[in-house]
């Protein structure tokens, strides 16, 4: 067990700059406006760094930088971008402990989530993508005996890239990662709630990549997002946030009629089919873990298992030893080894959860636990925790419906099969799902029969780099991770050869 200092007090291994600028053609640079917004930490709700609030003029300064720069990163040979990246990988994990604690202070999370996973994901990202584009090979074709058709892959040229606050760095991995691998250059936006523990990531690496490669634009949504994603200098836009958000992303990019990738909301069902009950051994504490996976990241992830689905005849029980379960789950101070619920990520988080909280309630949902704010003592008091809480209602309600990002989980029951993909499916969204059964045919049908991007059977939350993600119906277009994703960034490029000396 160890806690960690917080930032800015004796012993801390994280030491923030009092401001950050933006970080454009391989230096930084101040917002052409001047100005700046407050960071604030989630854990205690201080101020502890502020960071250039960009505009339209950043973001031209920006994409100029990555104009300038791509033409010649992307004739840079696969091994040699492999090797940037193996590079980059290599820079994280020699510094992970402090990039994981720098994460758990901007964005709230529990360290040990940080230092198990968001920051080994990010390491394996960067090692996956060196070895995906090493491995990349184009095809030919042979049109006749002497007419050849080549197809190669050529990166886009410069995209943009937009990124929630949930998983700051991790984000910035899957986008950047392939990105980069493929031989474009970037311009990043990161979220507004998260700027601080990004530039730590560039601070590191920024010798590793050519000037104009990556460039960072902080600020606001509308300020400097949107002009990102309207700019007619980038080929492609990526954006992980809100459906509504994602919406506009989409009009934005229409105006140059370029490719979006948009990776959004979730209402994701993990069903428990009675079978899981027939013994109380190790399977059934582990789909008891898997229930009360809600509550992973503070319950900010787009894959929350929000609703969970339980069949009638083992109901009563299973909730009973779920609601145990969840009950036994430490919360408190993020930077706390043993923490696992810390505070979430912003004010406006936090009071979201607590309306749907309240929305609850008065739909007549049950609380059978939390449904509070957590209150702290001592430097935490300021902070923004939220207890584990379990609803017990029905599918039309409100929160069963909306996402809510937040610690809280939904219960309702279904009768048999029919009725679990029925409600399952019942929702605008399809990016997660979780599927709990001893029988291998129930889960196999069940798994195909929810329209969701990723289906977990008997375990939930794992996020490999070699396994596609991304969501069906209103959860997004296009997917993440996997090698897959290389073609998101390229364009082919088809050479149709004659070979022939003799007239046609
Ligand atoms: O998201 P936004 P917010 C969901 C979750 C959360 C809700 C609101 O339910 O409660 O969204 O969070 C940038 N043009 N998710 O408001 O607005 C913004 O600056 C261009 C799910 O933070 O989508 C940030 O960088 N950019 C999600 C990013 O978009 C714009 C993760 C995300 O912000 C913009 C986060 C605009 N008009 C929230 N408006 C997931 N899928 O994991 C905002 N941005």
């Amino acid at each position: 067990m160890a806690v960690y200092a917080a930032p800015g007090a004796p012993g801390s291994i994280v030491e923030y700059r009092s401001r950050y600028d933006n970080f454009i053609g391989g230096e930084y640079v101040p917002p052409v406006k001047g100005d700046y917004f407050v960071d604030v930490t989630p854990v205690t709700g201080q101020p502890f760094t502020e960071v250039a609030r960009s505009t339209a003029e950043d973001v031209d300064r920006a994409v100029a930088a990555a104009e300038k720069a791509a033409p010649a990163w992307g004739r840079t040979s696969p091994a040699e971008r492999a090797l940037v990246l193996n590079r980059i990988a290599d820079r994280v994990e020699a510094n992970l402990e402090r990039l994981a604690v720098a994460e758990t202070w901007e964005n709230g999370k529990p360290v040990r989530e940080a230092l198990a996973a968001d920051l080994p994901l990010v390491v394996d990202h960067f090692r996956y993508f060196a070895g995906a584009i090493r491995a990349q090979e184009g095809r030919t074709s042979q049109i006749d005996d002497d007419t050849v058709a080549y197809h190669f892959h050529e990166p886009l040229g410069v995209v943009g890239q937009i990124i929630p606050w949930n998983f700051p760095l991790l984000m910035a991995a899957w986008k950047l990662a392939p990105a980069l691998a493929a031989g474009n250059a970037v311009v990043l936006k990161p979220a507004e709630q998260t700027p601080a523990s990004i530039h730590l990531l560039v601070e590191l690496v920024a010798d590793l990549l050519p000037a104009g490669v990556l460039n960072v634009v902080n600020g606001f949504g509308v300020e400097a997002g949107k002009p990102l994603a309207q700019h007619s200098g980038i080929r492609k836009v990526a954006f992980t946030g809100e459906t509504t958000t994602g919406r506009l992303i989409m009009q934005y990019a229409s105006e140059n009629l370029i490719p979006v990738t948009l990776e959004l909301g979730g209402k994701s069902p993990n069903i428990f089919f009675s079978d899981v009950a027939a013994e109380r051994d190790a399977f059934y504490d582990k789909a008891l873990e898997g229930f009360s996976l809600f509550a992973l990241n503070s319950g900010e992830v787009c894959t929350c298992p929000s609703r969970a689905l339980v069949q009638a005849d083992i109901y009563d029980d299973f909730l009973a030893d779920a609601v145990e379960r969840t009950r036994r789950i430490r919360t408190g101070n993020p930077l706390d080894t043993e923490t696992m619920i810390g505070a979430q990520a912003s004010n406006d988080q936090l009071e979201k959860i607590l309306s749907y909280i309240d929305i609850g309630r008065k739909e007549g949902a049950k609380v059978l636990l939390g449904g509070e704010r957590l209150e702290h003592e001592g430097e935490l008091a300021g902070g923004y925790y939220v207890a584990p809480t379990i609803f017990e209602g029905h599918n039309g309600m409100r929160i069963f419906q909306e996402e809510i990002f937040g610690p809280v989980v939904s219960v309702t029951r279904f009768a048999d099969y029919a009725e679990a993909v029925a409600i399952a499916n019942d929702t605008l969204y399809g990016l997660g799902a979780g599927v709990w059964s001893r029988n291998g045919t129930t889960a196999y049908r069940a798994g195909r029969d929810i329209q969701a991007g990723r289906v977990w059977v008997n375990h939930y939350h794992s996020y490999p780099a070699h396994a596609a993600f991304g969501g069906y119906k209103q959860s997004g277009i296009g997917r993440e991770t996997h090698h897959m994703m290389l073609q998101h960034y390229q364009q082919t490029k088809n050479l149709l050869v004659s070979y022939s000396e003799n007239a046609l």
